[in-house]
């Protein structure tokens, strides 16, 4: 498809319910490939156990969908407080008298039933929250950013692995390792991008100086050289916050990693294997990101470069919706939706690069910016101030670009992401840049 503006109203409506079928399939998967135990267990203190985000989602789709959009009876308004996010800590979850897995699936599947009924007779105007769409569009990415967060789950569940995908594309070095970037004004955020979220919002002009970026994410080569430097136990590289963080937690290589002897191995999905050295480095908080952008002699981008070196095309003067162009992301543009279960090898993408040559920046890892969590000049509350405005401030730092675990339907170049500093259960990575010296620019 191009873009949803385009759509008439039946097939809008056709668009809404494949991708609400997809999220669905994608939310079974992840639950059915574990027992119940599994499902009502917690497997990190981080995390919710399954069966809360799963129920959490037909809880968000019954109040917005049915109740709101629909203006329908409730499903269950008696549940609406276990499934609050705000009301109680992921920590505190499993001792909650929550819905139990047989529960859950009814529950989501009866307001999923009425959703369907709903959308046979919803016009797509009338309220700002229908536009385009929006509220199911609000909805699908819902879904998909707590399927991510399951599988993030998964990632630090124990036991015999029960996920399985194909092997990404393979790898080919890439003719340069960095590019320049011009200085000037782009077009930041979204004021037409009919399914954005309102942190995204709105357009706006935003300068850069020039500078340079990596054309690829930092890579396990890369990134066990740092650890092998000693860059861990090296005061230098770190802010005084990352300094007592990695002292404090005990950091010494990413989260996942374990040293056999000489070499690096990881756990991924339960399979331990050998750290492969092309791959982009996953699971390091933004402290680790900083710390070694500062070993190399470089930085982390902030967001408006990363968005810039994403999205401005130098030939035109505008900004396109992805790296690649206006098209919606395929296979061969991009590692997304799970299709495979890991970052895939630099160079791997090449239908993906931006037009300034940037690879890999949507998909494969999330890629820690050095940007607190604001809303943009303009910004307005849509449609409720806990999806982004509680969050804005110095205490989160934003993310870039979408994972492999994060579908097509949850990551655009103007998409926000955003967490503690300190966080590495994400499928986090990062790129580094650089200022341009007045003799680099010609
Ligand atoms: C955008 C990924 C930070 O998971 O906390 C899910 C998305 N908001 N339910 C999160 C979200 C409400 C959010 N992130
Ligand atoms: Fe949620």
């Amino acid at each position: 498809m191009t873009s949803i503006d385009d759509l008439g109203t039946d097939r809008l409506r056709d668009h809404v319910a494949a991708q609400l079928t997809r999220s669905r399939a994608r939310s079974a998967a992840l639950t059915d490939a574990v027992d119940e135990h599994d499902l009502v267990r917690q497997h990190s203190k981080l995390m919710s156990p399954l069966v809360w985000d799963f129920a959490h989602i037909g809880n968000q789709e019954e109040l917005w969908l049915v109740r709101d959009v629909g203006g329908r009876e409730p499903v269950r308004s008696d549940i609406d407080e276990l499934y609050d996010a705000f009301k109680h800590s992921r920590s505190s979850r499993p001792e909650l008298p929550l819905l139990g897995p047989a529960e859950a699936r009814r529950y989501v599947a009866e307001v999923r039933d009425k959703v369907f009924d709903v959308l046979e007779t919803t016009r797509f105007e009338g309220r700002r929250l229908l536009d385009g769409g929006f509220a199911f569009g609000m909805i699908v990415q819902h879904e998909q950013q707590h399927d991510e967060t399951m599988l993030a789950t998964h990632q630090l569940r124990v036991g015999a692995p029960v996920l399985d995908a194909p092997p990404p594309p393979p790898g080919s070095p890439l003719p340069v390792s960095e590019v320049l970037v011009p200085g000037g004004y782009f077009t930041m955020g979204t004021s037409t991008e009919a399914w954005a979220l309102d942190n995204e919002r709105p357009a706006h002009q935003a300068r850069t100086d020039p500078f340079f970026i990596d054309t690829a994410p930092v890579t396990n080569a890369r990134y066990a050289a740092f650890i092998d430097a000693g860059g861990y136990t090296d005061e230098r590289w770190w802010s005084e916050a990352g300094w007592a963080h990695v002292q404090q937690a005990k950091l010494v290589a990413p989260r996942f990693w374990e040293r056999v002897g000489a070499e690096w191995y990881r756990d991924r999905f339960g399979v331990v294997a050998p750290v492969v050295p092309d791959e982009p480095v996953v699971h390091v908080s933004f402290h680790e990101a900083e710390a070694y952008a500062k070993w190399a002699g470089k930085r982390l981008p902030t967001e408006v470069e990363w968005e810039k070196a994403a999205r401005f095309d130098p030939a035109t003067g505008r900004s396109r919706r992805y790296p690649w162009g206006d098209e919606e992301p395929t296979e061969l543009h991009a590692n997304l939706g799970q299709r495979h279960l890991q970052p895939a090898p630099v160079g791997a993408y090449p239908a993906g690069a931006s037009a300034l040559g940037v690879h890999q920046l949507i998909g494969d890892v999330w890629e820690w910016t050095s940007s607190d969590f604001h809303g943009y000049t303009g910004f307005e509350v849509f449609p409720y101030a806990e999806y982004s405005q509680v969050f804005f401030g110095p205490e989160y730092k934003v993310l870039r670009g979408g994972s492999f675990g994060a579908d097509p339907a949850a990551v655009r170049s103007t998409f926000r992401n955003w967490d503690y500093p300190i966080r590495r259960q994400i499928f986090a990575g990062f790129r580094c840049a650089r200022d341009a010296e007045a003799a680099e620019l010609s």
